[in-house]
């Protein structure tokens, strides 16, 4: 038998995987749903048809997603991830050491309960004493919120949908908000080479509620492109430095002292998509 997926992740070019089975096909309130066991990559999850993450390659995604604020910020306390219903993000917040409280803020519950049943390795932080998991609209969410965090992480799908309003400058401005006066905010800002439109757009209008915004880039080969960038806006310190040196940085399989530094050296094709 031979079952393939496809993302189209252009209007003319996809990617697809062979599967094995189909582990999870279910609409919730707000997407589809669908877990499948691939040859290449381990099990991967989809929303609406978009690969979402996979056993194999989500380290790079959710260490750089997590730990660049987490070692760049001197103090990171308070935590909160918008979206990251598979739970990686939150696994690497609650095992920072400085970290007292990791809350996630995740639309659909959907999501939770399937990484919860298939992604085991995604979704350990859940059950972790500092985990907090709220199901909620981020967006609602972090309005009423004063100095409540010292880094927000916006783990979300590409703005199609419910998630569009997480690409706005009014969400930016509510972020900037609920962070401390030392606080970064964190978001995936989609592919160099096919969302150039989308990088240009969050930078500028994350650089109107934060003094200092900086992109890096990390290696993802499940994503449009394989190369993928991440927006900071920092309130304080430069996220391309290290404040919060651990002993060590062994547990992880991406992000290291020298990757840290090392995701903030843009290509020029890159920097001219920021100047
Ligand atoms: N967040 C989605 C990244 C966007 C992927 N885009 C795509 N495949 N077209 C991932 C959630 C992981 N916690």
């Amino acid at each position: 038998m031979q079952l393939w997926v496809t993302e189209y992740q252009t209007p003319s070019m996809g990617l697809s995987v062979k599967t094995t089975d189909m582990l999870l096909l279910e609409k919730s309130e707000f997407q589809q749903v669908a877990v499948v066991q691939t040859i290449q990559f381990g099990k991967m999850l989809l929303l609406d048809g978009i690969i979402q993450t996979t056993e194999t390659d989500e380290f790079v995604y959710h260490e750089m997603i997590t730990q660049i604020a987490l070692n760049a910020h001197p103090d990171p306390k308070k935590v909160l991830i918008i979206g990251g219903g598979d739970g990686g993000a939150l696994r690497e917040v609650v095992g920072h050491p400085a970290v007292e409280e990791g809350t996630m803020v995740e639309i659909d519950g959907l999501v939770v309960d399937a990484s919860k049943k298939f992604f085991p390795h995604h979704s350990e932080g859940f059950d972790n004493p500092k985990a907090r998991l709220i199901i909620d609209d981020g967006i609602q969410y972090v309005k009423d919120k004063q100095k409540a965090f010292d880094i927000m992480i916006v783990d979300s799908t590409d703005p199609i949908g419910p998630a569009v309003e997480l690409f706005s400058e009014n969400f930016y401005s509510d972020a900037a908000n609920s962070l401390n006066d030392d606080g970064m905010l964190v978001v995936q800002s989609e592919s160099p080479f096919f969302n150039a439109d989308i990088i240009k757009n969050v930078y500028k209008k994350i650089s109107a509620s934060f003094p200092i915004v900086k992109l890096y880039l990390a290696n993802v080969p499940t994503y449009p492109g394989g190369l993928w960038s991440f927006t900071v806006g920092s309130k304080k310190y430069d996220p391309a430095e290290i404040n919060n040196p651990r002993p060590k940085f062994e547990p992880f399989k991406y992000y290291s002292e020298e990757m840290h530094k090392s995701s903030f050296v843009l290509p020029p094709f890159v920097k001219n998509i920021i100047s």
